[in-house]
């Protein structure tokens, strides 16, 4: 790494910078006028409201966006979804087409040079497409061509650890299923996935304390709830119907806190699109006390809370739920003598919050016992992302705020189904129970040795050890850290594939041969054998329920995901497999079988998720069991305090998500919220800081990282002044994941720490 570029990172050019002040409020009419706007810009209005009327609704498909869940009852007729929702399926449903005259015409480099944007806004891939070696241009290629390809690859390779399976989140459970079967057949358990970048640290946290790598809470908690913390989550843009969630908490008399470094809108006020009252009034307050803390400062801010709580108790009595401690918990004593060794005064700092602040949060969080505390990528992706998760579960294992109603552990997943994938097997570190399970019903024995993870994978690549890249969605090069390293990982391999419904970088930054495989999205009508077929998915707060599209494909020629894995299956393992591969895509129904017979839950799955409103999973931590645990009990946790000594001239840097867009996908060049329009090539710094270093708006700088004796570098951004503590910047995700350094990652979890990455910046 010595800042030299390729065409791996998307083009260097500014759009075109126009700014306002920052919103005060989330949603609301301008909420709705942009969602009339993304639908226009891929279909009729017509075709739009008619997409629109099946979404989220019981009969209709999931919300392609995130995992938030829909209400177990009450689902308002056309209005069960949000503004990013709306992009997100005009995205997927676009009338617009990318088909083998489009690759004819671009060749693989001319596409490289073009923006992200322009790329995703191409149009639906209709063809499978194949980029023969030493080729400039994708063409077309049979279907049975390309598995034939792809399986000769596969058994061509010395051992099976050479190929490498990731997942993103969007894919069904009926699809994840029958692709960890065909990997584990095939003999790996190479089975790196988005969550690896992600939540990750919350599994890893959640299992060790509380014996389920999963939140505990369910929608209608937050009507019960006496105080909801969002933590290191920006909802307001990447959950938008959570607002609706924290309007009820208010509304019931519940109190919130943010804690977070930027201001967002959406945790400050809502206007409700779905209440035309609100839409011309104020709409409703939400946060109660916003802390801006810095980054990576949760820590320290817990620690300091937990040591003003920890003093009224000892005073007064009466803060710690002292006979669930004594019931539940293990590690309470150990616990309170590490808390007792910090300094209050040395936290309060640390976290960059002012000490009056820390204090008000502490009294509100002594007054209330029904405590919720919802978090995202904030918390997850830093280098001490699973103790930041183990410090949050600590203060609700104090205040008895977990397994009863109202309160309770609420990891915001991201992707629509990245839970559910996870619990049908699409993991690198799969459970003995789990492989057990496999070996009965399928008569054959899954492979033991832990498979690689996103890093660890990207690392094999590039040095050679594995050849074959196989990845069902996503964007893997883009949504990777540190992009050069990872673009020379996937150019080292023989052979890249991605199923996939839109065109992105990762099929131009490719190994020798590449192929493309289109596949049915979300929205679309999937036929089998047996007639029409339905999916299902795992939202957040792990609810079961099915999902089917009505829209005609975007080709004749796609295939559903489950019948690309099914049919490469059968391609690659021949008669060596045990699976009846034909069958499963007959009808999904034999794919949710064998699913009951694997995995726990899924007792009279076919029945249960023919339910409108699907079934829940059992969840132990919502019951107050904590068995599953080392100790039987939940486990108290001791995380240290991170400490930042930045030299002159460093600054924290966080990659975040604009409003505009989904992880890589960039839906448009706004971030409406933050009042930044038309640029994504921007860092947002604290006007002080920008004095101190003699920076002024709109001046054109280059970030510079140094990590372990390597340099990174990002070049051409616009400074943007913001309300953003000292020392911390923020940019957006993916145009600084150059920066993020392949071994900067998370203790345990491994998850790259694009949270906080050590720059500097430099004048162009
Ligand atoms: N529209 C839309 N929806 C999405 C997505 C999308 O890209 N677009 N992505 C989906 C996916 S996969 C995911 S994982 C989620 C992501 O959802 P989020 O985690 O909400 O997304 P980020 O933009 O990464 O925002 C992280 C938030 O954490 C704050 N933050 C950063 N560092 C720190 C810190 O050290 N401490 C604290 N307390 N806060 C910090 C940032 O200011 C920001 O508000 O959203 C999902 N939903
Ligand atoms: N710096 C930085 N990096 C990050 C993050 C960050 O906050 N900062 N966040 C991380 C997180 S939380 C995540 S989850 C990852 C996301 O990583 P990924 O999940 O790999 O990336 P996405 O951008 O969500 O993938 C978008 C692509 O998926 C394909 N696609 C869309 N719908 C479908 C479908 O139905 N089927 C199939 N087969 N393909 C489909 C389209 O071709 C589209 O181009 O990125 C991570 N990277
Ligand atoms: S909150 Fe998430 S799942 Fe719900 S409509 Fe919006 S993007 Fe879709
Ligand atoms: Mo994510």
């Amino acid at each position: 790494m010595n800042g030299k570029k390729t065409n791996a990172q998307p083009p260097e050019e500014f759009t075109g910078i126009r700014k306002t002040k920052p919103a005060n409020y989330a949603a609301g009419g301008k909420a709705i006028k942009s969602s009339i706007d993304h639908i226009r810009d891929e279909m009729t209005l017509g075709q739009g409201i008619g997409l629109l009327k099946q979404m989220n609704q019981k009969k209709g498909f999931d919300c392609p966006g995130c995992a938030w869940p829909d209400p177990d009852e009450k689902r308002a007729f056309l209005a069960e979804y949000c503004e990013n929702g709306v992009k997100a399926i005009a995205e997927e449903a676009t009338m617009k087409r990318v088909g083998p005259e489009f690759f004819k015409q671009h060749s693989v480099a001319d596409l490289a040079s073009k923006s992200d944007y322009w790329i995703g806004k191409s149009g639906r891939l209709t063809h499978p497409l194949i980029l023969r070696e030493d080729s400039s241009h994708y063409e077309e290629i049979k279907w049975s061509d390309a598995f034939q390809l792809i399986a000769e690859q596969l058994n061509s390779l010395e051992s099976p650890n050479e190929a490498v399976f990731y997942t993103s989140g969007r894919t069904s459970n009926e699809a994840a299923f029958l692709y960890q079967l065909f990997v584990r057949q095939f003999g790996t358990n190479n089975l790196p996935d988005c969550s690896n970048m992600c939540h990750e640290s919350s599994g890893a946290a959640l299992s060790e304390t509380l014996g389920i790598g999963k939140g505990s809470v369910t929608l209608q908690d937050f009507d019960k709830a006496d105080l909801v913390i969002v933590i290191g989550q920006n909802p307001g843009t990447n959950h938008p119907r959570m607002l609706s969630a924290l309007k009820e908490t208010k509304k019931n008399g519940g109190k919130i806190i943010s804690i977070n470094p930027l201001p967002e809108a959406g945790l400050m006020r809502f206007k409700d699109p779905q209440s035309p009252l609100e839409l011309i009034g104020s709409g409703t307050e939400l946060a109660d006390l916003h802390l801006p803390v810095t980054i990576n400062g949760d820590v320290a801010l817990l620690k300091a809370t937990l040591l003003i709580m920890l003093a009224e108790e000892e005073k007064n009595g009466g803060v710690f739920d002292h006979r669930f401690i004594q019931e539940k918990t293990a590690g309470y004593e150990g616990f309170v003598t590490d808390l007792k060794t910090n300094d209050f005064d040395q936290c309060v700092l640390e976290s960059g919050v002012e000490e009056s602040l820390v204090r008000q949060a502490a009294q509100i969080i002594m007054n209330n016992d029904k405590i919720i505390i919802c978090w995202a990528m904030g918390l997850t992706q830093h280098r001490n992302g699973v103790q930041n998760i183990r410090e949050v579960v600590n203060l609700l294992l104090l205040k008895g705020s977990i397994g009863k109603p109202g309160a309770g552990t609420c990891p915001v997943r991201g992707h629509s189904n990245v839970q559910g994938d996870r619990t049908m097997g699409i993991w690198e570190k799969p459970k003995e129970s789990f492989l057990q399970k496999l070996d009965e019903v399928f008569s054959f024995s899954a492979p033991r040795d832990h498979g690689y993870d996103v890093v660890d994978a990207i690392k094999a690549m590039h040095g050679g050890k594995a050849k074959v890249f196989f990845a069902l969605g996503g964007n893997f090069l883009s949504a990777s850290p540190d992009t050069e390293f990872c673009g020379e990982a996937l150019r080292n391999c023989d052979l890249t594939v991605h199923v996939s419904t839109k065109p992105n970088r990762s099929h131009l930054i490719h190994g020798k041969t590449a192929l493309i495989l289109p596949c049915l999205g979300r929205s679309e009508k999937d036929v089998q054998k047996t007639g029409e077929q339905f999916l299902s998915v795992e939202n957040s707060m792990g609810v079961v329920h099915s999902t089917q599209g009505n829209l005609k494909p975007a080709s004749t020629l796609l295939l559903s995901e489950p019948d690309i894995v099914a049919s490469l299956a059968k391609a690659t393992l021949g008669a060596k497999s045990s699976v009846d591969w034909d069958k499963m895509i007959e009808n999904y129904d034999n794919i949710r079988d064998v699913i009951e017979k694997v995995v726990p839950g899924f007792e009279f799955y076919n029945q249960k998720v023919r339910e409108p409103q699907g079934f829940y999973l059992p969840n132990n931590a919502r019951a107050a069991n904590f068995e599953p645990t080392k100790t039987g009990k939940a486990n108290f946790t001791i995380n240290p305090v991170p400490f930042h000594n930045l030299n002159a001239g460093q600054y924290k840097m966080m990659t975040i998500r604009t409003h505009d867009q989904y992880n890589t996908t960039v839906y448009g060049l706004h971030d409406r919220y933050r009042g930044i329009y038309n640029e994504r090539r921007v860092v947002l710094m604290n006007s002080e800081d920008m004095k101190s270093e003699n920076l002024v708006e709109n001046q054109k700088v280059n970030l510079i990282g140094r990590f372990e004796g390597e340099i990174r570098r990002a070049d051409n951004f616009l400074v943007v002044s913001y309300p953003i503590p000292r020392r911390c910047t923020a940019t957006y995700f993916p145009e600084t994941n150059v920066l993020v350094p392949i071994n900067s990652v998370a203790e345990i979890s491994n998850t790259p720490t694009s949270k906080l990455v050590v720059i500097s910046i430099e004048k162009r």
